[in-house]
């Protein structure tokens, strides 16, 4: 019984052993080669799989290659806007246009909702301007004590990088370094309220009500490059002149574009206006001539001219355009009462060089700014009014009828930098 013990006992001694010498490392040289098989499955595991990060990359790259980049691009080069073949289906863009029912989400909205005011509208067409103005502005002098160099250096970058334009920036820089050389401006908020004043000070100096009376008709000649918004603008004019009691005629002087006498038609009914038309290709100062002749005999108040998108450096299109206004001053002496450039905010530092070169050659006496409601660049009316002593008659803040409105210089400023 001992024995039969004592040799269980041993047995059990040799297993635990064997088991312990395992554990310990201490295996036996079939153990080994067993390991080191293992070892080397695994190392193949791993650098076996070389195709894994090769596809990646791959994937990166075509990812990275695929990137539609320029369709990302947010400024249109005014040459492109300019080529024909980038134009809206006109179709299209005339039944857009024509539909003269408001959106039925719209009406919903406006029975539940109060409808926001005249100056909250601007406000919110006005966000992403502020946003990139205001908001960084804000940001810069959030609690500061005192200005230094640094402050009016940062200051300076936000101006220019906010379309406000070199020539005004350092201007502005210039007479609030000044003010603040004089102990005018003791802290943030006063250089941000100075900044305001400075601004609007600017805009108000060129500021000129558009009168309308004492000529009849009144000639209005709108110009500007492609897709800016002459069309649109005329249509909302029409339709605002029309509701304060005016006789309106529209001149479709863009026989260039396919189908823009007919988008100028589509406004021209919205509002009962008659459109002067020739066929397509025709030369536009013959429409103008005709439209000139219908105005007198009818006794409008007003003829407003669409013309074609040109581009500002085309010399034979300019040329165009002198020999359009010879025919207006002809057919109607001291025509046309008011050019109006058409320029779309968006664009920004573009609107400098078109408002140069339409300036020399068209006489411009006032601009529209359209567009100001989808653009962070907003800060350009500044620059175009101020840089070239210019009133900004009207800016456009949307698509529909209603989203012309009167530039009025202190509710622009009161907008960008009401909190
Ligand atoms: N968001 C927005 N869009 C606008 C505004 N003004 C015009 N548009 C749009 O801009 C586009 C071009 O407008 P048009 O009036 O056809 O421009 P145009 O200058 O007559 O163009 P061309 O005759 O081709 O030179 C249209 O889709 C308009 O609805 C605006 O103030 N805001
Ligand atoms: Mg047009």
């Amino acid at each position: 019984m001992e024995n039969q013990d004592t040799q269980e006992k041993k047995e059990k001694k040799g297993f635990f052993r064997g088991l312990f010498s395992k554990l310990t490392g201490a295996v036996s040289a079939e153990d080994l080669e067993v390991a080191e098989l293992s070892e080397k499955t695994e190392t193949a595991e791993i650098s076996g799989n070389p195709e894994t990060p090769v596809v990646h990359e791959d994937n990166v790259s075509s990812s990275v290659a695929a990137e539609p980049e320029p369709e990302l691009q947010p400024g249109p080069e005014p040459e492109l806007e300019l080529e024909p073949e980038i134009e809206p289906e006109p179709v299209l863009e005339l039944e857009a246009k024509a539909e003269p029912e408001a959106e039925p989400s719209e009406m919903v909205v406006e029975e539940t909702t109060p409808k926001p005011s005249f100056f909250e509208r601007l406000k919110n067409s006005l966000k992403r301007t502020k946003d990139s103005l205001v908001g960084r502005i804000d940001t810069l002098l959030l609690g500061k004590k005192t200005i230094d160099a640094d402050v009016m250096e940062e200051l300076e970058e936000i101006l220019i990088t906010s379309d406000i334009g070199v020539k005004t920036t350092v201007e502005l820089i210039r007479t609030l370094e000044q003010r603040l050389g004089r102990n005018e401006l003791k802290d943030g908020d006063a250089l941000r309220e100075a900044l305001k004043g400075e601004i609007l000070t600017r805009l108000l100096a060129h500021h000129v009500t558009l009168s309308l009376t004492g000529k009849k008709p009144f000639v209005m000649l709108v110009i500007g490059v492609n897709g800016v918004g002459k069309t649109t603008t005329i249509g909302k004019l029409a339709s605002r002149f029309t509701a304060s009691g005016n006789k309106v005629l529209l001149a479709a002087a863009d026989t260039f574009r396919a189908a823009a006498a007919e988008q100028l038609v589509a406004w021209g009914t919205r509002s009962r206006v008659d459109v002067i038309r020739h066929k397509e290709g025709a030369d536009p100062s013959a429409v103008v001539f005709d439209a000139c002749k219908a105005a007198v005999a009818r006794e409008v108040d007003i003829l407003i001219v669409d013309t074609a998108g040109r581009l500002h450096t085309k010399v034979n299109l300019m040329e165009e355009m002198k020999k359009i206004r010879r025919v207006i001053d002809r057919e109607i002496p001291g025509a046309p009462h008011e050019t109006l450039l058409v320029l779309d905010a968006a664009t920004g530092q573009n609107a400098v060089s078109q408002t140069r070169l339409f300036k020399e050659a068209a006489g411009v006496t006032g601009l529209v700014l359209t567009k100001l409601d989808g653009t962070a660049k907003g800060g350009i009316v500044v620059a175009v009014s101020h840089e070239f002593a210019l009133p900004v008659r009207y800016i456009g803040v949307g698509e529909s009828i209603e989203d012309l409105r009167d530039f009025d210089p202190q509710e622009f400023t009161d907008a960008l930098f009401q909190a």
